[in-house]
């Protein structure tokens, strides 16, 4: 006997393009099975709807908490086409095979995260129950039936459905993407929930371990990963802790070659580390390092910390990532695309990427001439607090975020040399570079510049004789900061310091061996302060 007509179901609360779905669907002889909200749009669009009441013979109830969370819909939906008993319980039961299932979830990402904030009421009662059900059902019992999720995805639905062939592949597909969409839905709903059940400390931090559900949704596939061989991705964190926005993921390009993965991990460096001084600030990244770094007070302008930052290493610069805090007008922007290797007094620097929170107009077009590859990101600030994750075979380890400033520590003088208050700004400025600095890091600076660094290397002595060379002259009376300890003073890291002219050696302290490194700042004249915080970055 003649097969009745295919069936529908359609509930939505994204209802872009209904109508190119409806209009494929009826031309294909569908008849449509609709909830409430999206019946009423179809209807109006003239379009001929059941009811899905009169399917289940309930009315919506709860205010709309059960409305297709009955046998007539789900037997429609699960129900194995190739399996004698089932299809008897439907004949029994006088309930309708569903062939197609297209569903969007009640908007609880963007309910919970409007600006202004939204009752924890109102975000319970954006939890889609329905909604999922018939997701998973019909994704679960892909073989006949297709289940959509993203308006994005009506053109291949109808498309698959006018050629009758095989379309196995693509339901599983659909499947797969169905399920993804689902648990990405339930991670945000878990994430939120953990926000508003755990305990918040004295601080008003949140418990932890924290929630680590994290819904990721695939921004965009990368050419090939740090090198051409692998192959990689980019994933945005849809999490929704405030904390973690802003940064290098949500930056707009406004220029440039598409961002590859070296240049997100190296951008992300970048800003991370302009993003820590108050004062305007140039910071120049190489591999994840800073290899130049120099602020300017309010009356000097961004041109001079520009410069500076070049100085600090022109060879390391080339081909870096340069990074500011503030606008980049047209006299920086014209620097920028001018400014010759202080290495050879002839080439053009040459960059992968410029990252400043604003452009002006003019600037932007100017940066814009230097190159056409040249990468222009304007990114937001950003913000302490996140959690920072790193995966190792088998695992992740997740931290907090390294979010002390030098207002956060004592610099606490142990040498019979008291530093100027010059000196203790040196040192600060020094021990923020080192922050952002490869372990073993060692950074020399002076009147807030960085005037060499030291990072990556096993060997402490090593980094800080890379640091101290690339210094030169200007290591006399500077500052020093190292990010761990000095086990051992003599005829090591510490005396050589204080050999090239060092005036004061900012550490955490707590070695063993304390006594000699300020028994050996003693002898030479030297201060030394302690931080009493470690800056490992491995
Ligand atoms: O409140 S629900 O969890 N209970 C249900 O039984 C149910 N069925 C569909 N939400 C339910 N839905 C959702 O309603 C769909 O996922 C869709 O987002 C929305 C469409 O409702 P309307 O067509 O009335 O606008």
């Amino acid at each position: 006997h003649q097969r009745p007509k295919q069936q529908a179901l359609i509930s939505l609360s994204d209802k872009r393009d209904v109508g190119f779905l409806a209009k494929g669907l009826v031309d294909l002889g569908f008849k449509l099975i609709s909830t409430g909200g999206t019946a009423s749009i179809l209807q109006q669009a003239g379009y001929e709807v059941t009811p899905v009441e009169q399917l289940t013979s309930f009315p919506e109830m709860l205010d709309g908490r059960v409305k297709t969370l009955h046998p007539a819909v789900h037997g429609g939906i699960l129900a194995r086409r190739d399996s004698h008993p089932h299809m008897d319980a439907l004949q029994q039961h006088g309930i309708g095979l569903i062939d197609v299932v297209v569903v969007n979830l009640y908007p609880f990402y963007s309910t919970v995260t409007a600006p202004g904030g939204t009752s924890f009421e109102k975000g319970v009662e954006n939890i889609d129950i329905g909604g999922p059900a018939m997701i998973r059902a019909a994704a679960k019992n892909h073989k006949d039936v297709l289940v959509v999720v993203d308006p994005a995805d009506y053109p291949a639905l109808i498309e698959n459905l006018k050629c009758k062939g095989d379309s196995y592949s693509f339901r599983r597909r659909l499947a797969w993407k169905a399920f993804q969409h689902v648990s990405s839905y339930d991670s945000a709903v878990a994430e939120w929930f953990w926000k508003h059940t755990s305990d918040k400390d004295a601080s008003g931090r949140q418990e932890f371990p924290p929630s680590l559900s994290l819904p990721l949704s695939l921004k965009s596939p990368l050419r090939y990963g740090e090198n051409p061989h692998q192959r990689a991705a980019f994933y945005e964190d849809k999490s929704l802790s405030e904390v973690g926005r802003g940064g290098i993921a949500t930056a707009v390009q406004h220029h440039g070659k598409e961002m590859s993965y070296n240049n997100y991990l190296d951008g992300d460096a970048a800003w991370n580390c302009v993003c820590e001084f108050t004062n305007p600030t140039c910071v120049i990244v190489k591999h994840t390092n800073p290899c130049g770094v120099a602020s300017v007070g309010p009356n000097t302008g961004l041109l001079e910390a520009y410069q500076q930052a070049v100085r600090a290493d022109p060879v390391s610069a080339f081909g870096g990532i340069v990074a500011f805090n503030v606008e980049v007008d047209e006299t920086l922007a014209r620097e920028i695309r001018e400014f010759r290797s202080p290495a050879d007094g002839e080439t053009r620097m040459f960059y992968e990427i410029v990252i400043a929170p604003k452009y002006t107009e003019k600037g932007l077009q100017i940066l814009k001439g230097k190159s056409k590859t040249l990468r222009i990101l304007e990114a937001q600030q950003t913000k302490a607090g996140r959690r920072s994750l790193r995966q190792i075979g088998g695992g992740w380890l997740l931290q907090d975020s390294d979010d002390l400033t030098p207002d956060d520590l004592g610099f606490r003088v142990v040498t019979d040399k008291v530093p100027s208050l010059e000196l203790v700004d040196d040192a600060q400025f020094a021990w923020l570079c080192c922050k952002h600095v490869k372990s073993n890091a060692i950074v020399v600076a002076k009147d807030n510049r960085m005037l060499g660094m030291g990072s990556g290397q096993p060997n402490r002595v090593k980094s800080l004789q890379i640091a101290l060379e690339k210094a030169g002259e200007e290591a006399k009376g500077a500052a020093l900061a190292s990010d761990a300890f000095f086990p051992f003073a003599w005829n090591d890291a510490v005396e050589d310091a204080c050999k090239a002219g060092v005036k004061v050696i900012a550490q955490p302290g707590g070695s063993m061996r304390d006594k000699d490194a300020i028994d050996c700042c003693n002898k030479y004249g030297v201060a030394m302060v302690f931080t009493e915080v470690r800056h490992f970055r491995h």
